[in-house]
């Protein structure tokens, strides 16, 4: 992975550098996006889909407040993240059986032993049982893992007692490890067939080590149509270049990815999450201020769209300027507010004003704050006393955020870049 990682993060290097995206360097971002994937052997019909679809989106501008260059990381990400599965799929901490299975040396017994782990430090109780007994040692070296991470184990040798056995333990996790083989053929099937009638597991996971790249695909395809599995574990990511085709290949067959395998010990094990995955790809910690920044975005533009503001939005927004540092980082992330030119002088008031604002709302209950029509002068008399402030100064916050609600609710989300009500929102903050 480190070479598809260090590729990508120097592609985002460039497009950080750049200063104009017209057609021509999207164009080159697109073709050098390109050549990184095929080169870490991900599939060319994919590769070229990817790529027609950011090179056709990426023409478009970016709403009020978002850079083109904000827009076109953005867009990469998100495609990226669809090639690698898309949501992320939650843990599963209902009871119930997994059964592994997968070719020769894929990993299937490390991953018994890796599972049972993961489960066992969430609180469940984990038993495995091995079914392994083509080699004499296969069901020793399970053995040998359960042992270290305290997981009792059940033979597997004659699957009736196994099941016998099974149903004395009060396990609410099972994991049942299978022989590996050279390729699926008969004999595979019908092993595997008669270990998932007998115990019916709710998960059927197929183990593909990173390696194989684009040839995920179609072994993923046969397993699914023999056995219908239900997943897909990719282990050895992190001894192979190849890992991201795996991942896109498994995807592609309509195989769900839900662990990763990252190391031979017995905590080197993931929940697949592709947007982590794919944060990481690109450089989580550049990335992070960005994707917060869309988020919060799509969140603002909801609460307005549906004319949610009340106070307790307003103190949010607050909060989130001082996080942010600067009252004119925070206006940027409000739709509409981006392109807005504030005198300096006027901002450092705003600041000011803003935390005393806070302390006002503060003080309020939250009845008063989801309903600022309450606030006669009694209760702003209280307020003023409980946040040492003025009066005039709750009165303040209290219109100010009227005109706010207007404002916002005469916004369109989708049209804020023709909203010309800038002048009064610069008055309303300079004080
Ligand atoms: N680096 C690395 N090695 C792994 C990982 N998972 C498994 N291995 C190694 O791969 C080899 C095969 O792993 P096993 O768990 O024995 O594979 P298996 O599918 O049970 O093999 P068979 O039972 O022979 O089919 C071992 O040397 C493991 O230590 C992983 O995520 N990363
Ligand atoms: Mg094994």
């Amino acid at each position: 992975m480190v070479d598809l990682s260090e590729k990508l993060r120097n592609l985002m290097g460039k497009i950080s550098s750049l200063v104009s995206f017209s057609d021509k360097e999207i164009d080159e971002i697109v073709k050098d996006l390109q050549r990184t994937l095929l080169q870490a052997d991900v599939d060319v019909d994919l590769v070229f889909e990817l790529s027609g679809n950011i090179r056709k989106k990426a023409k478009k501008d970016p709403e009020a407040g978002i850079s083109k260059k904000e827009y076109i990381t953005k867009l990469i990400y998100n495609e990226l993240v669809e090639i690698l599965g898309g949501e992320e799929e939650a843990v599963n901490l209902e009871p119930h059986s997994i059964l592994l299975l997968g070719l020769f040396g894929s990993g299937k017994t490390s991953l018994a032993g890796k599972l049972a782990n993961f489960y066992k430090s969430r609180g469940m109780e984990v038993v495995v049982i091995g079914c392994d007994f083509s080699r004499p040692a296969a069901f020793e070296q399970l053995k040998q893992v359960a042992d270290s991470i305290k997981v009792p184990i059940i033979s597997g040798e004659n699957l009736k007692n196994a099941k016998k056995e099974l149903e004395k333990q009060k396990a609410n996790i099972i994991i049942i490890d299978s022989a590996g083989r050279d390729a699926l053929d008969k004999d595979m099937t019908k092993e595997l067939k008669e270990i998932d009638s007998l115990f019916a597991p709710e998960e059927k996971y197929l183990v593909i080590p990173a390696e194989l790249g684009q040839d995920a695909r179609r072994q993923a395809e046969e397993f699914k149509k023999s056995i219908n599995i239900t997943g897909v574990v990719v282990t050895k990511m992190d001894s192979t270049a190849k890992g991201g085709a795996t991942l896109t290949a498994c995807k592609t067959a309509g195989a769900k990815i839900r662990f990763l395998g990252v190391g031979e010990k017995v905590t080197d094990l993931e929940n697949y999450d592709p947007t982590r995955f794919v944060s990481r790809l690109l450089g989580f910690g550049d990335l992070q201020g960005l994707l917060d920044k869309f988020k919060m975005k799509e969140e603002e533009a909801k609460k307005i769209a549906e004319g949610e503001l009340d106070l307790n939005t307003f103190h949010q927004q607050i909060t989130e300027m001082q996080k942010q540092g600067s009252m004119k980082k925070m206006l940027d992330m409000i739709p509409g507010f981006g392109s807005m030119k504030l005198p300096e002088g006027a901002i450092d008031v705003g600041e000011e004003k803003m935390k005393k604002w806070k302390y006002v709302i503060d003080s309020m209950t939250k009845e008063e704050r989801e309903q600022p029509e309450i606030l006669k002068s009694s209760r702003v008399e209280r307020i003023a006393k409980g946040s040492g402030t003025k009066v005039q100064e709750v009165n303040e916050l209290i219109s100010n955020f009227k005109k706010m609600k207007k404002m916002m609710k005469k916004m369109n989300p989708n049209k804020m870049k023709k909203f010309r009500g800038m002048g009064d929102i610069a008055r309303m903050f300079g004080g």
